[in-house]
């Protein structure tokens, strides 16, 4: 007899950064922890799990992973979207957590057990000047990365969005009412990034996986002419070139440049991207696995992008919380085209309320073997955080345009 599904709770929590979490406990007792965050849209998230899918859930069998998956998904007519599918993807999240308690195996094993030993990742370095991103990305490798994002500041501007000035926080999500405004400038930044980027690996040496972000600011044209130029950086991927509506496009990019490819940490389902990796326009697909609909609809992805020898390398910033990271380690360990994980990383509230078992070493995550996803939530410590209104940045052109950042 399956254990049933006997209570769906929602808790926001906001140790430096507002976290959304799923906990749905079953009629034996077991809990299984998901993760809703959608940063700057927690609440909305929070609510369609409060107000509309838990309800619904009570009851059922909480070993059909699979089916209550089609359930939310095909049993509603609006389908799509980040806030649906983040909602699905904490049930899935909760209920493979669910599974793993249950039969005492990580989650991991479930999916078909390990095809490495370890998963390569990468986390963060920024420097608003060429000297300052040295010291950076040198940070990082005395930590143990092998692999390093690289952002810089770009001359004549004042702040840019992913890149630290002082001690700011440089992937701020404010608080208070209302996002903060930056500006922004694409022929600046165009004629920065090869003199940075090159200048950085002349230093580092060629050994060392750097990573860019362009973070949806370009055009084809703007996007082709960096990869191009970043063509002698040997970068390991270049990310978010043009926004991720403009799929297509991405063809223009492709046909003048080697540099690889990465897109997808905005899109929610494989019908978001199946076109991307079916015509090959990335080497590199980001979703998200709380944001795609959970490990069960990761796995699809991932699955297709095999056959067109697409790799996986999740979105992992820290507005997703530890539970996802944990979910997409295992996943990551039992799927042949994983590629790479990002850790960005956490605040040290954040272990007060999220006590996670994967480890990293040597610059190589694993997702441990505790049973389950291997992540706890403290709820007597998430409640000390109450949740805090925060939005991330915006940012204009010079001329006060709306820009894609
Ligand atoms: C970034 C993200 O990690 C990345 O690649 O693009 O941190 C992104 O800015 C945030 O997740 C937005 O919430
Ligand atoms: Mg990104």
């Amino acid at each position: 007899m399956s254990q049933l599904i006997d209570a769906v709770d929602v808790i926001v929590t906001s140790p430096s950064r507002n976290y959304v979490v799923l906990k749905i406990t079953t009629s034996d007792g077991v809990v299984g922890w998901g993760d809703a965050t959608l940063n700057g849209r927690e609440l909305a998230v929070a609510s369609y799990l409060r107000d509309h899918v838990g309800p619904t859930l009570v009851g059922k069998a909480a070993d059909r992973i699979e089916d209550i998956w089609q359930y939310l998904y095909r049993g509603v007519y609006w389908r799509r979207g980040p806030v649906t599918m983040a909602a699905i993807g904490a049930v899935d999240l909760a209920l493979w957590d669910i599974l793993g308690k249950t039969l005492g195996v990580p989650v991991h094993r479930l999916l078909g057990g390990a095809v490495r030993d370890r998963i390569l990742s990468y986390t963060h370095a920024t420097g608003w000047d060429l000297p300052e991103l040295i010291d950076s990305v040198e940070a990082r490798r005395d930590q143990g990365f092998r692999a390093v994002r690289a952002q810089f500041g770009v001359p004549g501007l004042d702040k840019v969005y992913g890149v630290t000035r002082g001690a700011a926080s440089y992937e701020p999500a404010g608080r208070g009412v209302g996002p903060a405004e930056e500006t922004w400038d694409t022929p600046a930044y165009l004629r920065q990034a090869p003199t940075i980027l090159t200048g950085l690996r002349e230093h580092v040496g060629p050994d060392l996986h750097l990573l860019h972000d362009a973070h949806h600011r370009l055009n084809p044209t703007e996007a082709g002419r960096l990869a191009r130029s970043l063509e002698p950086v040997d970068l390991y991927w270049l990310e978010d070139v043009i926004p991720a509506e403009n799929q297509h496009l991405l063809r223009a990019v492709r046909d003048k440049t080697t540099t690889p490819l990465a897109i997808g940490e905005v899109f929610n389902t494989i019908w978001d991207c199946h076109e991307l990796i079916s015509e090959r326009l990335v080497d590199y697909i980001r979703t998200a696995v709380s944001h795609v609909g959970g490990i069960s609809h990761l796995r699809k992805i991932l699955a297709f992008a095999e056959v067109y020898q697409v790799k996986g390398g999740p979105h992992g910033p820290s507005d997703v919380s530890p539970i996802s990271i944990a979910a997409s380690l295992h996943v990551g360990l039992a799927t042949t085209n994983f590629a790479i994980q990002e850790l960005m990383g956490y605040g040290p509230l954040v272990s007060e309320v999220f006590q996670a078992s994967y480890r990293f070493d040597d610059g190589y995550l694993h997702p441990g073997d505790a049973p389950g996803l291997g992540v706890t939530v403290d709820e007597q410590a998430a409640a000390r955080f109450p949740y805090e209104q925060a939005y991330l940045p915006i940012a204009r052109d010079r001329d006060g345009t709306m820009k894609d950042w």
